[in-house]
């Protein structure tokens, strides 16, 4: 059994009810809820959090450490932005997937970069919902491998 956090950045907690046409109809109640389930079926036990403060989520990455197997990460906006966020992914040292709803690449320029890839096992990124449960099949796979070597 793994414990996987699942954390989500400013304005998520918007989802399902505004700008459809870019980040879907989904609700984060029923990502949350998608994840808890795949999670299930994977022995994960996942834990959630969403906030709109960037301190508040650099709080949660610290409390990982230590308690939590691995982490995905949707920090939003921050992605593109937070250099402190960067650091305390890379001082947690928990393996962290980097999740984003929509194909940051194919959008505005300012959104390609992302600090968060630098520090996190890969990115996965233009699957809506789908792309927390590929980013929990790859924390999944990565901890098997870990644990079998
Ligand atoms: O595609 C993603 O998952 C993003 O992380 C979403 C962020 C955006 O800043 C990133 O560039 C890509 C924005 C989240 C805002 O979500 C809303 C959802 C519905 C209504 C308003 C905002």
């Amino acid at each position: 059994m793994h414990n996987i956090l699942v954390l989500n950045g400013p304005n998520l907690n918007m989802l399902g009810t505004r700008q459809p046409e870019v980040y879907g109809s989904t609700t984060l109640k029923m990502v949350e809820d998608l994840c808890i389930s795949h999670g299930q079926s994977l022995g994960q036990t996942v834990t959630h959090f969403q906030s709109n403060h960037e301190g508040a989520l650099i709080d949660a990455i610290h409390a990982a450490r230590g308690t939590q197997d691995g982490i995905v990460l949707n920090a939003g906006a921050y992605t593109h932005t937070s250099v402190a966020l960067m650091d305390a992914i890379a001082s947690a040292e928990v393996p962290l997937v980097e999740v984003h709803l929509s194909n940051i690449h194919a959008r505005e320029p300012f959104r390609h970069k992302s600090y968060i890839a630098a520090v996190a096992l890969g990115q996965i990124c233009g699957f809506g919902a789908q792309s927390y449960v590929m980013a929990l099949d790859a924390l999944a796979a990565h901890l098997a491998e870990k644990g079998a070597g």
